[in-house]
């Protein structure tokens, strides 16, 4: 059996006749220009566990090795091609995120060691760093492949953040939304409102209080964009404001400040949707956000708020979609969102129901692409990280369906799930994890892994063969064929240190 296994899974992979490609101390890693960065960043994964030099740019240099290279052409910048064989690897792609997304895929081509930390000097010797040799051309299915960290309900630090955007770079995941504020927590630093975390940072969940200032802010947007990754901040509004609403009277029906809060029960704070002071909350906050932020998309929140009428609710959002709009962003909302007909054009969904919408949750969901936006899907009952997996209830909650396997985690389809929404209109995938149960980064890998290698490959890889809309060529994935070769990535996991549950639906190796 093929010891070659690869997730995401790529559009095509071929093994080729002929010896595989040895890395050795003679090696180098050509790339030039923009590919450059691509090269160091390979470099810096390869040169701790094998010892080797790996110059990187010297194509002067005669030596056999990896080969970088940007085609500038049509193809999809997100994709690549690699070509490995006994005289190199050469990784072809139209942009430098093709490349790394490539460099991903060649992480998982070498022995499992690759990834471990050394142990010692002598750990070095010994592994045959081996490529087998292989075409694989490839590019994803969506362009918007992300993960959502709460950092609101409990504290993460820049190095939490920096270790996740790590771990879903791993899988070709492109967009981290940083949920940054709710009724528990105020996470990021705002010069004009002072108090929201001075005293809205003060509290969390399970643990102390803390926040994101600027300067940590940018630190995590800078090291993001060097593995390809955009940063969507989310400041959810109307609802799930009480850390503001405990910072400044002025936000509050009624002009009293709420205590601040460390339950965990939703939909129950509002600010005042007419108050003066509300709507210049609205346009600081949006304006300092917009500021920091270099990447195109603010998400504004927007679910759950259920103690305001419908109409207050969707004159909020309209109005708030249309602040975020003018500050030169694209606005993301939850799907509760599309309640308005009046939203910024262009504002994206992000649809959080179930593989069956409930309710309004369908119209909701199309009422984005009715004012010429698309859609985010994060079905709650099978992309939610945090819902309990089947033999654990250690961590998380089990209110959307729970609890969820890997297999059910595996086992949709993005394009199937709101009647007429068309896989054009569908922006990409979203595996979101609530912390109100987690302290700590091992917590939230534990919840995430491998639940978020599922998800990831229903956002990179085509549909499978019998998938409604797949291509009549599509291989033909199954949980089946899926579990050995996350089982195969587990042990990357291992060499990594990324924690995962070990759930008894596995063959674990
Ligand atoms: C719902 S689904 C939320 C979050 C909670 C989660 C779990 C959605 C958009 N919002 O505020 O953390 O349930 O309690």
């Amino acid at each position: 059996m093929s010891s070659i296994s690869v997730v995401p899974a790529p559009v095509s992979l071929t093994e080729r006749a002929g010896d595989p490609f040895r890395l050795d101390a003679a090696s180098a890693i050509h790339a030039r220009g923009e590919a450059a960065a691509v090269g160091d960043y390979l470099a810096g994964l390869l040169r701790p566990r094998t010892g080797f030099a790996l110059p990187v740019g010297s194509d002067e240099v005669d030596a056999a090795g990896i080969r970088l290279t940007i085609e500038p052409d049509s193809a999809d910048p997100d994709g690549y091609t690699l070509l490995s064989g006994p005289d190199g690897v050469t990784i072809t792609a139209a942009s430098a995120a093709g490349l790394f997304h490539g460099v991903q895929t060649l992480r998982q081509l070498f022995p499992a060691p690759i990834e471990a930390p050394l142990a010692g000097d002598t750990d070095v010797v010994g592994v045959d760093w081996a490529v087998p040799a292989v075409h694989i051309t490839d590019a994803p299915r969506f362009a918007y492949r992300g993960a959502m960290l709460d950092v609101a309900r409990n504290v993460f630090s820049v190095a939490d953040v920096k270790r996740y955007i790590d771990a879903i770079a791993l899988l070709k995941l492109n967009h981290l939304h940083l949920h940054l504020s709710d009724d528990q927590g105020w996470r990021l630093q705002i010069d004009s409102w002072p108090r929201l975390t001075e005293i809205g940072g003060s509290t969390s969940v399970l643990g102390g209080g803390g926040f994101f200032t600027k300067a940590d802010y940018a630190e995590i947007v800078e090291y993001a964009a060097g593995r390809f990754v955009t940063i969507v901040p989310e400041i959810d509004l109307p609802g799930h404001t009480n850390a503001a609403l405990a910072s400044y009277a002025e936000l509050n029906i009624g002009g009293v400040a709420t205590s601040t809060y460390r339950g965990i029960e939703v939909g129950m704070s509002t600010v005042d949707t007419t108050a003066e002071a509300t709507w210049r909350f609205v346009d600081d906050v949006v304006r300092e956000l917009a500021e920091m932020t270099p990447g195109p998309y603010l998400h504004l929140g927007g679910d759950e708020s259920l103690t305001l009428s419908a109409e207050d609710f969707a004159r909020f959002v309209a109005r708030a979609s249309r602040v975020g709009a003018a500050s030169g962003k694209t606005v993301i909302g939850w799907h509760e969102m599309g309640q308005s007909g009046d939203l910024a054009p262009g504002t994206i969904g992000q649809y959080w129901d179930y593989l069956v919408p409930r309710a309004d949750a369908a119209a909701h969901t199309l009422s984005f692409v009715e004012q010429g936006g698309s859609v985010i899907l994060s079905p709650a009952d099978v992309s939610y990280l945090d819902i309990h997996y089947p033999d654990s209830d250690r961590l998380g909650q089990d209110w959307a369906d729970g609890p969820t396997s890997v297999e059910q985690a595996y086992s949709w389809d993005p394009a199937a799930i709101v009647p007429g929404l068309a896989e054009e209109a569908v922006l990409g995938v979203e595996a979101a994890i609530w912390t109100e149960t987690m302290l700590g980064m091992g917590d939230v890998e534990f919840m995430a892994f491998p639940r978020i290698v599922a998800v990831a490959e229903i956002a990179w890889s085509p549909a499978p063969f019998g998938t409604p809309g797949a291509a009549p060529d599509a291989a033909e994935r199954s949980f089946a064929e899926f579990s050995p070769r996350l089982t195969a990535f587990a042990e990357r996991l291992d060499a990594l240190g990324i924690r995962y549950h070990r759930t008894a639906e596995l063959a674990w190796r």
